[in-house]
């Protein structure tokens, strides 16, 4: 008998691009007492399990570069179904990035590892959450998981 995991796919599986932001090619190393010791590359292959559980594709990336963040979302209309960002310092800062995001016309999620409502005021002020369909924080790398579990089920109902 086939395992579920061997199983073949007979659908295309529709594209996420997973985008990461500044310094989070430092986790691990990164004041792991709030952000937990799984590296980037764990983050990568978390995201890739979780999204072959849920049948999806992922594009997984990450920049320090304020301007390569908004072209790959520019690059994402009419390329991906939807995008998980975890936009790290330019959550608070980038209206550039708000103004790609809404452009896209795509479902967008909010991936922070840290609870960002726990830690300085400053941290909350999202211009990214203006454009996202929802927000997970403070739940771990895990929220990248559960971000792609929510992806999934929002595709699903709008197809
Ligand atoms: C990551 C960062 O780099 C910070 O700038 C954000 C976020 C929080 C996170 O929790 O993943 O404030």
């Amino acid at each position: 008998m086939l395992r579920a995991h061997v199983m073949p796919h007979s659908a295309i599986r529709p594209l996420v691009a997973v985008l990461n932001g500044p310094n989070i090619n430092m986790l691990g190393l990164r004041q792991p007492e709030l952000y937990g010791r799984a590296t980037l590359d764990d983050v990568e292959a978390l995201c890739a399990e979780a999204a072959e559980d849920v049948g999806l594709a992922i594009d997984f990336r990450q920049t320090n570069g304020e301007g390569e963040l908004v072209t790959w979302v520019q690059e994402c209309r009419g390329r991906a179904a939807g995008i998980v960002i975890n936009p790290a310092g330019f959550t608070t800062t980038s209206v550039a990035l708000l103004d790609a995001l809404l452009a896209t016309d795509l479902p967008v999620i909010e991936v922070h590892i840290t609870n960002i409502h726990r830690r300085e005021p400053f941290r909350r002020e999202s211009y990214v959450s203006l454009a996202a369909t929802g927000v997970i924080c403070g739940l771990g790398v895990r929220g990248y998981a559960m971000a792609l579990q929510a992806m999934a089920d929002i595709l699903e109902e709008h197809r």
